[in-house]
Formats: C-alpha cells, structure tokens, sequence
C-alpha cells in the first residue's frame, strides 16, 4: 500500500520516514507522484490548514494522505508566529531568517516571559473525502541564542527545561520521542493502522470489503 507524505518541508519529511518506519506501507511524496504546486493555507487555524493540504493532496494524488500544519505559538507575541509560522519573515525567507526575526521581536523580554509552544496537527484524507487529525504539542521558552545542529525551523531557539537543552540540541531519536510531531503521531497512530488494515482487506477482494468497512470505523 502507498501513502502519500504529503510536505515540501525537508524536515518533516525526514522525521514522519523515522516516526512510522514501522508501518508496512511505501511512503511517497509530492514530487514521486508529480505534484510541484502548494497548497494555499487560507485557514486560520492549525486544523484547518493541515485539512486542506491532507484533503486536497489525496484529491490530486488518489492516494490516503498525511500531512501536518504546525508551528510555533509564543506567548508574549500573542500566540505568533502561530500558522504563520513558515511566512514569518516573508517569501524566500531561510530557517535562520525567521528565527533571528523571532528573537529580535523578542529582545528585552525577560527569561520568564519568553513561554512558547510547538503545535503540530496532523490530518490523513482518504481520496473518498473522508479526514482525521490529532494534535500534539510541546511547550518550553524562547532562549536568546541558537543552540545546536539538528532539526529544522526554530528548534535552535527552542529551549526544553526537563532536558537542559534546545531542540535543535537534541539527537533525532530524543526529539522523535517528545516533540509535538511525535505526540500527534502518537495520537494518531491507531487511525492510521486501521486505515492500513481495511486497504490490506480491500486489496483481497470484494467478498473481503465487510471487513474492510469494520477496520476502517473502528
Ligand atoms: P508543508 O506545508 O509543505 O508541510 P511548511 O514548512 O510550509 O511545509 P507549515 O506550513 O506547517 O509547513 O509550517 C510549519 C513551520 O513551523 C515550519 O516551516 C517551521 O518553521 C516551523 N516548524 C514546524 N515544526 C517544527 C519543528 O519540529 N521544529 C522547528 N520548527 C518547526
């Protein structure tokens, strides 16, 4: 069974191919299947985007889909850069580009005052128009300077007190562990090995499609 991997985002690529190595399943993504456009994230929230780009993508592609809307809510900014998170500091912007504009909007907000959180809603699409999400969420503070090599976005800001480290400061494995994209797998893992079972059903037959409809509304 294929399922589409459905982000033009580098690093979230590599971390869903980590967090569901283990799903008996071929992972495709955008460009596999010939798909160059984006998705216009017109939603004002994070579910809603992550449905628009899930419900759009399986629509253009015919395949079950997975995609995430996520970013980053900081406290004293009022909740932004929130699902604007990846426009920032505008088109063309890098990584590095929007996370020196966070901190400059930051600057002489105290240690305490610097609260933030990661959010990331997933949403899987079946080509037939049915959608399910799960949210995950991570919080810690926004530190002054960048810190560490890994990940991607602001993990380099993003400081964790329980571990004394920025997420970017982190191994992959630890972040695949605690993240908020971790957390929205986590969540919905069991949808998506039901997904995964009926399509198996399905693929033997008709006289199989009952026990595929039971999987699939468990
Ligand atoms: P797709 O829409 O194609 O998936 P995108 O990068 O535009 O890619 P989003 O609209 O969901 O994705 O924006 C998410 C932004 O939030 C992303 O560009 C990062 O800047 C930030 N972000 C999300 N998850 C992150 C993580 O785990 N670590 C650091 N930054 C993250």
């Amino acid at each position: 069974m294929k399922i589409l991997a459905a982000t033009h985002n580098k690093g979230k690529m590599r971390e869903y191919a980590e967090l569901l190595a283990d799903l008996p399943v071929a992972w495709v993504s955008l460009s596999d299947v010939g798909i160059e456009t984006d998705v216009e994230e017109t939603g004002d929230t994070f579910e809603e985007n992550a449905c628009l780009k899930a419900a759009t993508y399986a629509c253009q592609s015919g395949l079950l889909t997975l995609a995430d809307d996520s970013g980053l809510e900081v406290e004293a900014l009022y909740g932004a850069p929130g699902v604007q998170s990846a426009r920032y500091a505008g088109p063309g912007a890098s990584d590095e580009d929007r996370y020196r504009l966070l901190l400059a909007n930051l600057e002489g907000v105290p240690d305490e005052k610097r609260k933030a959180r990661f959010v990331c809603v997933i949403a899987i699409a079946t080509p037939h128009g049915k959608v399910f999400t799960a949210e995950g969420a991570r919080g810690g503070y926004i530190i002054h300077e960048p810190r560490g090599e890994h990940g991607f976005g602001y993990d380099p800001v993003f400081w964790i007190p329980g571990y004394r480290a920025t997420m970017a400061e982190l191994e992959p494995e630890v972040k695949n562990r605690i993240s908020h994209r971790a957390l929205a797998v986590k969540a919905i893992r069991p949808r998506l090995e039901r997904l995964v079972r009926y399509d198996s059903a399905l693929s033997l037959g008709a006289e199989h499609r009952d026990e595929a409809e039971a999987a699939s509304n468990e």
